[in-house]
C-alpha cells in the first residue's frame, strides 16, 4: 500500500504537468498588443525598472534622492537596481527572484555582475519573435491589456489602427474616465463627450456613449476599475459610485460585458515613488454586497487587495453567484500569500473562481508570475486532491485537466 506522502506526491507531479501543458489565459495584464509599438514594455531594463523593483531599490539605498533618480537614463537607473538589490545582496524578495526566473528560462546565466550579456541578448530579438517566444515560455494562449483612450499616447494607437493580435484581448480601463470627477471632464470633453461637472443634465448619458463607443472601438471584453479602500456604495454624495452606478454598470449590463472591480488601493501614500508610491487599504466588504444585490443582472470580477478582505470576499462570494473572484493582486502576489488564498478559496468556492492573473507590465513577466503561480497552484491542489484520496475519491489526470480549465476559463 503506497503511503500518503508518496501518494501526493506523485499527485503533485502530475498537476504540475497538467498545468504546464495547459495553455492558460491571463486575465489582467498591462500589456500591449505588439502592434501598438512602444507601449509594449521588454527586455532587462524595463524588466528591472519595474516599479516592485524600484521601491527596494530606495530602500537599499536609504541616501538616494528622488528626484536624482528618475533624472537617471532607463539603462542607468537599470544599472543602479541590479547593483543594489543583484550584486550586493541577495535577491530573495518575490520581485527579485521573478527576473532571475526570466533570465534563467531564457537560457541566460543570471549571475552576471553587469547587465551587458543580457543587453546584448535583447538587442538581437525582434518583438515579434519575443513576443512568441514568451507566450510559449510562458504557455499563454491569450492575455487581456489595460486598455485607456484616455491616454493620448494608446489613443494615437488605435486611431492609427492596426491589424489586431487575436492573443491580445481589450479590456476598458476606466479610472481615468471616472476617478477624481470632475478631473476627467476636460479628457471626455476633449474627445467630443459633452459632460459636465454637475451629473444632472446628459452628463451620464454621455459617459455612456463615450463607454459604449469605446468598447465598440477597442472590442472590449470587459471594463475595469481600481477603487480605494473608502469606495462606498450607496453613497448619494459620491460622484464615482453614481458615474459607476448609473452609467459603468448599466453599459457593461447591455453591452453583456462584465465589470472588474480591483479594490482597496491607496493611491501615491508618497507621490516622490511615482508608480511605486500607492499602497493598500482595507475595504467594505458590504459595498460589494450591495453592489453584487442591486446589479443582479450585471456580471463582476472583483479582486481586493488587503489580505485582510481576502476572507470575507470568498463569503460574498458564496452569496452572489454574479461575483467572480479572481487574482492575488500586486501585494498579495507573493508566494506565501496565494498559497493561503488560494487554499481557502478552493475550500469556499470549489473551483468557482479564478486563482491567478499576472498583472504583467513587462512581457517577459509573464515567464516568472505564471512560473511561480502554476508552482504555488500544484502544491495547493495536490494538498486538496489528496484529502478527496483519504476518502477513497481518486481523481484522473482527465479531472484534473477539466478542473484547470474550469479554474481558467478561455475567455471572461
Ligand atoms: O500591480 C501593478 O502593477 C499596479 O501598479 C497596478 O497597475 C494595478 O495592478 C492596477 O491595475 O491598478
Ligand atoms: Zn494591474
Amino acid at each position: 500500500m503506497t503511503s500518503p506522502a508518496i501518494r501526493k506526491n506523485a499527485l503533485e507531479r502530475t498537476i504540475r504537468k497538467i498545468l504546464a501543458e495547459t495553455p492558460l489565459t491571463d486575465i489582467h495584464t498591462h500589456l500591449y498588443d505588439p502592434a501598438m509599438g512602444p507601449l509594449l514594455l521588454w527586455g532587462i531594463d524595463d524588466l528591472l525598472t519595474y516599479h516592485y523593483l524600484v521601491a527596494e531599490a530606495f530602500r537599499a539605498r536609504p541616501d538616494l534622492d528622488y528626484d536624482a533618480f528618475w533624472a537617471l537614463e532607463k539603462r542607468e537607473k537599470a544599472d543602479l537596481i541590479w547593483e543594489e538589490l543583484f550584486v550586493k545582496r541577495s535577491p530573495v524578495s518575490e520581485a527579485c527572484r521573478g527576473v532571475l526566473t526570466v533570465l534563467d528560462r531564457l537560457g541566460l546565466n543570471p549571475r552576471s555582475r553587469t547587465l551587458a550579456p543580457f543587453r546584448r541578448y535583447f538587442a538581437g530579438r525582434r518583438v515579434e519573435d519575443y513576443v512568441q517566444t514568451v507566450l510559449e515560455t510562458a504557455n499563454i494562449a491569450r492575455l487581456y491589456m489595460t486598455n485607456d483612450p484616455l491616454d493620448p499616447e494608446e489613443r494615437a494607437a488605435w486611431e492609427r489602427g492596426f491589424a489586431r493580435d487575436p492573443r491580445f484581448l481589450a479590456c476598458l480601463r476606466l479610472d481615468s474616465a471616472v476617478m477624481g470627477w470632475p478631473a476627467p471632464v476636460g479628457p471626455l470633453r476633449a474627445l467630443g463627450y459633452r459632460v459636465e461637472e454637475s451629473l444632472s443634465g446628459g452628463t451620464l448619458a454621455e459617459l455612456k456613449r463615450y463607454l459604449h463607443e469605446w468598447s465598440d472601438r477597442i472590442d472590449a471584453r470587459y471594463m475595469a476599475i481600481s477603487l480605494p479602500p473608502s469606495f462606498r456604495y450607496p453613497d448619494e454624495l459620491s460622484p464615482l459610485t453614481t458615474l459607476l452606478a448609473k452609467a459603468v454598470f448599466p453599459a457593461a449590463r447591455e453591452r453583456g460585458i462584465p465589470a472588474a472591480m480591483m479594490i482597496g488601493v491607496k493611491k501615491l501614500v508618497n507621490p516622490r515613488l511615482r508608480l511605486a508610491g500607492d499602497s493598500v487599504g482595507k475595504a467594505q466588504i458590504e459595498t460589494v454586497e450591495r453592489i453584487a444585490a442591486d446589479f443582479g443582472e450585471n456580471r463582476f470580477l472583483v479582486t481586493m487587495l488587503a489580505r485582510e478582505n481576502a476572507h470575507e470576499l470568498c463569503v460574498a462570494a458564496r452569496k452572489f453567484r454574479n461575483l467572480l473572484v479572481f487574482g492575488c493582486w500586486w501585494f498579495l502576489n507573493n508566494p506565501s500569500l496565494v498559497a493561503e488564498i488560494t487554499s481557502m478559496r478552493l475550500e469556499m468556492l470549489g473551483l468557482s473562481f479564478i486563482p491567478q492573473h499576472s498583472d504583467a507590465r513587462v512581457l517577459d513577466q509573464l515567464v516568472y508570475k505564471w512560473e511561480h503561480s502554476r508552482d504555488i497552484l500544484a502544491r495547493v491542489l495536490a494538498e486538496k486532491y489528496a484529502a478527496l484520496a483519504d476518502a477513497s475519491w481518486k481523481v484522473s489526470a482527465a479531472d484534473i485537466r477539466r478542473d484547470v480549465r474550469i479554474l481558467f476559463p478561455a475567455e471572461v
